[in-house]
């Protein structure tokens, strides 16, 4: 259509019911359910592909750290069924199958408009529109504006001196090129020591003439004894499917680990001899169920302590070197508040000839130099670097649009001190405005398709609601937002993860408030609350009548 914009001048504005920022799994399953309303919508995407975080980060070794059966979406009966993983924990490539498999059996791509990045979003409070603006000109016009835009999608790039002087290839695990690196022959120089380095660092290992690790902060990582997926287990819960998804929907995260009757009880209130037993089965099973062995591991340092420290033995005990071991293991923070890494062979690479681990705490990197870097200490010369750096987490991608609510109100204002929401779907000030997966909800503390599928199907059940009741905008209240806050907080902290410095926090990204930005009060009981919420007739939000602001604009 054509409309004015603010200079009175002619412009083409496309005009939608909704607006979907991100084809990720979050975006994908959000048209799905948008088209199922009979509302149309058009998702915007920066990549040239559908799949979000498994389309970008496509390092050596990218894999997911929840397992496959509960990492997938469970929308569709017949899609879980049809579906067959490869592994225990899916590959990136396998996952990105997967989400295209779901574009294509979906028929979403004719929706999604890819290459175009989102630039801002505007609330026009007149019309009770969105005003949707992109890079490449586009001009959107939508009731509803949804952002999908994921928790880990904007990669950090450091603020480390001479970044630009390198003169060898360098790339970031988050932008990793489609066609691969072969580091076959190379020397090379990798920063970080997060997930997706402690994932890439084997790989890398076995391709690359010599590796140089910088790690900053050592990670607690638990093997994640990955491969086939045991076919009777996937026989059971393909038999079950309903079952297996309700109970990880009412669970702790999202996703179920091995049960131990000691989950309830605390781990200082059992013997030296249950605890062993209890972490070394833990380990030998592999997995985040590694923190969950006793009731309080996250909550009391004491108790943490001791997983801490056997985890500290194993590192010991699988890493030949004694001085790697020691700058290999985490001393001053919990187990589990930076998010704990599953690996295959992370510590075991370090035994390797052709690795070698630089501990950039002791002394830091001074300057990255056109062959390599110096800290502090020595110079080291590599053909490649890799930045394994992490993400703007959780605010980032939000933040990176320009969003501007009632009044012209720019959420980078309104959350210059840290994030606020309601529920972590919405934010007072900005009706008619979703999040899916924000912060203030369990997002990264859980099974993150768990949650998305929440989001989406609580937005679009708002949605249809909306629409059926004929209610012109929704918005969070202060109040409401204010409490929430206040809960998310309080539960926050009669837990370890503020003491922490983690992304959790924002603590990775300089100059960033150091707040803890998810909810831990547990996925089931956040799913009651916004279920509560919702029966209740939206509780905590303004619902402004479609018919009211007829009549009043009549008069
Ligand atoms: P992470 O977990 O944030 O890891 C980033 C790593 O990079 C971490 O070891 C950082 O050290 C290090 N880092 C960041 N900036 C610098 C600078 N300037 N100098 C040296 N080292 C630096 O990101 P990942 O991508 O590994 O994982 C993110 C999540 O994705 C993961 O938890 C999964 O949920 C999936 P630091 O710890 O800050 O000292």
């Amino acid at each position: 259509m054509n409309a004015s914009d603010s200079n009175g001048q002619q412009s083409n504005v496309q005009e939608f019911d909704a607006i979907i920022v991100g084809a990720g799994v979050a975006g994908l399953y959000m048209l799905h359910r948008l088209r199922g309303l009979g509302l149309t919508a058009r998702v915007i995407e920066a990549g040239d592909g559908v799949g979000g975080t498994w389309y970008w980060n496509r390092y050596p070794g990218a894999r997911c750290d929840i397992e496959s059966l509960d990492y997938s979406y469970s929308f569709s009966e017949e899609l879980q069924q049809e579906w067959t993983w490869s592994e225990r924990y899916a590959g990136q490539p396998e996952i990105l199958r997967y989400v295209n498999h779901v574009a294509d059996r979906f028929d979403l791509r004719r929706d999604i408009q890819f290459e175009t990045r989102v630039t801002s979003a505007i609330f026009d409070g007149d019309t009770a529109t969105w005003l949707v603006e992109t890079d490449a000109g586009d001009r959107f016009a939508a009731t509803y504006c949804i952002m999908a835009t994921g928790c880990l999608s904007v990669p950090q790039v450091p603020q480390i001196k001479g970044r630009e002087s390198f003169e060898g290839p360098h790339y970031y695990t988050g932008w990793w090129p489609h066609d691969g690196v072969d580091f076959t022959g190379q020397r090379v120089g990798l920063i970080g020591t997060g997930s997706s380095a402690i994932q890439s660092i084997p790989v890398v290992a076995g391709q690359a003439d010599h590796l140089y690790v910088f790690q900053r902060t050592p990670n607690y990582s638990v093997p994640a004894h990955n491969g086939p997926p045991d076919p009777e287990r996937v026989q059971a819960v393909k038999a079950n499917y309903p079952e297996f998804r309700r109970r990880a929907r009412e669970s702790r995260s999202g996703f179920l680990t091995a049960p131990s009757p000691y989950q309830e009880i605390s781990a200082l209130d059992v013997s030296e001899d249950v605890r062993r037993e209890q972490y070394e089965w833990r380990w030998s099973i592999g997995g985040f169920g590694f923190t969950g062995a006793f009731s309080d591991l996250l909550r009391n340092k004491k108790a943490n302590e001791t997983a801490a420290e056997f985890v500290r033995e194993r590192i010991r005990e699988i890493v030949d070197d004694p001085d790697t071991a020691e700058k290999l293991i985490p001393r001053d923070y919990a187990v589990g508040t930076k998010r704990l890494c599953l690996d295959t062979n992370y510590y075991e690479t370090y035994n390797r000839d052709n690795v070698t681990l630089v501990d950039i705490r002791s002394a830091p990197i001074e300057e990255i130099t056109s062959h390599g870097l110096r800290t502090t200490d020595a110079e080291y010369e590599f053909d490649t670097l890799v930045f394994a750096t992490g993400f703007d987490a959780m605010t980032g991608a939000l933040l990176r649009i320009d969003i501007r609510g009632r009044n012209g109100l720019g959420l980078r204002e309104v959350w210059q001190d840290g994030p606020k929401t309601y529920l972590g779907i919405s934010v007072a000030g900005f009706p008619n405005l979703f999040l899916i997966t924000g912060p203030g909800s369990p997002s990264v503390l859980s099974n993150m398709m768990v949650s998305i599928e929440q989001h989406v199907e609580w937005t679009s059940d708002c949605i249809e609601y909306m629409e059926e009741h004929r209610i012109r905008t929704i918005e969070a209240t202060a109040d409401a937002q204010e409490e929430w806050v206040e809960h998310v907080n309080e539960v926050g902290d009669s837990t370890l993860y503020p003491q922490t410095n983690s992304w959790y926090m924002g603590a990775n990204i300089p100059g960033k408030t150091r707040v803890f930005m998810p909810y831990v009060g547990g996925v089931g009981a956040y799913r009651e609350k916004c279920d509560e919420v919702a029966a209740e007739g939206y509780a905590g939000f303004e619902l402004e009548s479609a018919v009211s602001a007829d009549s009043s604009q009549a008069s």
